[in-house]
């Protein structure tokens, strides 16, 4: 600033702009991580799935715990129903945060070392901040009169993260992912979007949801993007780290489902807000493939892990076998590691 400059002036350009209409930065929530996508997408459910798949990631054996009461008898109670009781979790209703941690034991930790000294922990714990609200609360045509969307707004400001859930079986018959995502990156910009480059200072895991689905399933078989495990159960899977422009096009593949052509916005939308080093999409199934119990395999003839008779609310049939929401999450939880805002 020049030197002449008048001191109220100087004071001035030191402070945020409060004028109402003014772009306020937000308070950072470094370890937040917002849930977004339609109603019924599936983003309760892929939480409730979270500890099971990383308890059961093959590399790196995560545990998610609570680091308060709450929010840790809500992780035990939304395992208990998906794993226990074969249970999907009800249309959410308001927006409910978790103050959970991960954390990745260290076996050696306390044994003596060569020299008999104890050896140092190596856990790692890494805090993890959750919000799950109603799809509802993502619909520009409800949101304005509702105090909890608008303050959902504010909240997703405030992350690090998002996890956005695509789930084509629902665009089919609703056609209402564009509408849910649209709104809420213009209101997320108009809040944050003076920062680096013009992009959201978030990352995002984009997560195509449902790949257990037959339909999605088969559209990635034609795709040739599906992979099996051979040395585990058998069961398919798209590569986490699948060529980004086959990702992608297997994303625009399944917008194209929706009958409203919006969808086919959709990707490039996404990727107009959030900067290419910050966005990543999978292919998820919170509930995965049925493996058989007797044979402990996957069976290409008999693959649907849910049960859906008429008159009754749908049950996962036989144990969780979650495709891509461990990778997805920590992929999600590096990038935040790597940028505290
Ligand atoms: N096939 C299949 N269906 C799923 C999966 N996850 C969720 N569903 C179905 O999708 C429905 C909705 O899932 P929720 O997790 O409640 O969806 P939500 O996005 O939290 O919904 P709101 O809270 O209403 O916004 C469930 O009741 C299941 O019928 C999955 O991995 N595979
Ligand atoms: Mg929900």
């Amino acid at each position: 600033m020049a030197p002449g400059t008048p001191r109220w002036m100087r004071r001035m350009t030191g402070r945020q702009d409060r004028r109402p209409g003014a772009t306020m930065p937000e308070r950072s929530l470094a370890d937040g991580i917002s849930m977004w996508g339609a109603p019924a997408s599936g983003k309760t459910t892929f939480l409730a799935a979270l500890a099971v798949a990383l308890e059961k990631h093959p590399e790196a054996r995560w545990k998610l715990r609570g680091t308060d009461l709450r929010s840790s008898d809500a992780l035990s109670d939304m395992e208990n129903a998906v794993v226990d009781r074969g249970e999907f979790p009800g249309a959410s209703t308001n927006v409910v945060n978790y103050n959970w941690e991960l954390v990745n034991p260290d076996p050696r930790a306390g044994r003596r070392g060569p020299l008999g000294r104890p050896r140092r922990d190596r856990t790692v714990r890494v805090p993890l901040h959750v919000f799950d609200a109603p799809g509802e609360y993502h619909n520009p045509d409800t949101w304005a009169g509702t105090d909890g969307a608008q303050k959902l707004v504010q909240t997703m400001s405030s992350c690090a993260g998002f996890i956005f859930i695509y789930d084509p079986v629902h665009e089919y018959t609703h056609g209402d992912a564009y509408r849910h995502a649209n709104s809420l990156l213009n209101r997320l910009d108009y809040r944050l979007g003076n920062a680096q480059g013009g992009f959201l200072p978030q990352s995002l895991a984009v997560c195509l949801a449902k790949f257990d689905d037959d339909r999605v399933f088969s559209s990635a078989k034609a795709m040739k993007i599906v992979d099996y495990d051979q040395a585990g159960d058998g069961s398919p899977y798209v590569d986490p780290d699948l060529d980004p422009e086959r990702a992608w096009e297997f994303f625009e593949r399944m917008c194209r489902v929706s009958p409203n052509p919006a969808a086919q916005e959709l990707p490039g939308l996404l990727q107009l807000y959030f900067h290419p080093d910050k966005i990543k999409f999978f292919v998820t199934s919170s509930i995965g493939f049925y493996v058989n119990p007797d044979t402990r395999r996957f069976d290409p003839g008999d693959p649907r892990n849910f049960i859906r008779e008429p008159d009754k609310l749908p049950t996962i049939r036989g144990a969780m076998n979650p495709v891509n929401v461990a990778e997805s999450a920590l992929w999600l939880i590096g990038k935040l590691k790597g940028s505290r805002r």
